[in-house]
């Protein structure tokens, strides 16, 4: 008889969410999505902050606000947020060196953060007007960043893992392929670089089908961490159900968002050595759902999950953020060894 998948060891915080509009010092209305990572001695966190009315799904902007923690728990806002569109748009004119940033770059939004030889690289989405692609930028203080490249569109959801393997930079991604499939059908990439500027050798390695949990996209979420088993990455998963009406700010909203989790190869993380089996977490908790339906409870997007930040500490336990109902942050947290057994149970 085949044993039953192993339930998922992620416990969420009981402080979650952890972190929201209320504790931003300047206009904030959607804090989610954010990359967390230890830096010099403490925990820094670049979150993305959708401003405007609340319950009114048209923003008057997106910013990528910053805060540090002592403990990955409570956080304090800095004054200003560490990145705004004009100052993406100033970061980014060498990339883009024959058309003016200022009409081409929309908004930079869902950073992840990877730390790397004693730096900060910070991967992130980019709206432009000739289509959605990703950034990746390098910073030592979270004041002063550097655009190292920018992907072709469509792709976005990049992550850079934290060693180089085999001499390159390795980065998962989630090319957006309308053409070929006509309709959200997105699956998870891994591509190489010798210097973070060229990259190549990019193969699809987990699809929507690897998931039983996902029946309409799949993507990379919060950088992998090293374990000796192989890196271990969260994914986020998406299943769709079209009977599904309103359901948060919007007049319909038909999507759900998971957390998935991968292990793959330490020495060529193009193989996958297991997808757990299933959701390393759903939406369930008020925050996610919407339940309740308090301001603080009916997210702009309910049922949704979408991981951004892995830390791994050294006793072993890992802190998984997440980005709730597109509207806040919260934490959840698990051992690795139970996150490596949960991959493998599905082996
Ligand atoms: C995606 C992105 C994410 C967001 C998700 C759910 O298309 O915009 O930033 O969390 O949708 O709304």
């Amino acid at each position: 008889m085949i044993p039953p998948p192993m339930k998922s060891p992620l416990k969420r915080h009981p402080a979650n969410p952890i972190l929201t509009a209320r504790d931003v010092p300047y206009p904030a209305t959607l804090i989610f999505n954010a990359g967390v990572c230890k830096f010099e001695g403490r925990y820094a966190c670049v979150f993305r902050n959708d401003f405007g009315r609340w319950g009114d799904t048209k923003f008057d902007g997106t910013n990528l606000g910053l805060a540090f923690s002592n403990d990955g728990v409570k956080w304090k806002v800095e004054a200003k947020p560490c990145m705004d569109v004009d100052k993406a748009r100033a970061m980014l004119q060498p990339l883009i060196p024959f058309r003016d940033a200022h009409k081409e770059i929309k908004r930079v939004y869902d950073p992840r953060l990877t730390v790397l030889d004693g730096r900060v690289y910070m991967c992130f989405a980019v709206d432009t007007l000739h289509g959605l692609c990703g950034g990746i930028a390098v910073t030592e203080d979270f004041e002063h960043f550097e655009a190292i490249t920018l992907t072709e569109p469509d792709n976005r959801n990049m992550v850079l893992f934290p060693d180089k393997v085999g001499g390159d930079y390795v980065r998962l991604d989630r090319p957006m392929p309308v053409y070929s499939h006509g309709k959200d059908r997105f699956d998870t990439w891994i591509s190489r670089s010798p210097d973070l500027v060229h990259w190549g050798q990019s193969r699809c390695i987990v699809g929507v089908e690897d998931l039983v949990y996902a029946n309409d996209k799949i993507g990379p979420g919060a950088p992998p961490i090293k374990t000796k088993h192989g890196w271990l990455t969260t994914l986020h998963a998406v299943d769709r159900d079209d009977s599904r009406g309103k359901n948060g700010w919007e007049k319909k909203w038909a999507k759900r968002y998971h957390a998935g989790l991968a292990l793959l190869d330490l020495h060529d993380p193009s193989k996958v050595i297991a997808v757990a089996g299933e959701p390393l977490l759903t939406p369930e908790a008020p925050y996610e759902t919407g339940e309740g339906a308090t301001p603080e409870t009916d997210g702009f997007r309910n049922h949704v999950i979408f991981p951004g930040g892995m830390v791994l500490e050294d006793d072993g336990m890992v802190k998984v953020y997440y980005g709730s109902a597109d509207t806040t942050e919260c934490l959840a947290t698990a051992h690795v060894d139970e996150l490596v057994a949960f991959c493998l149970a599905n082996k």
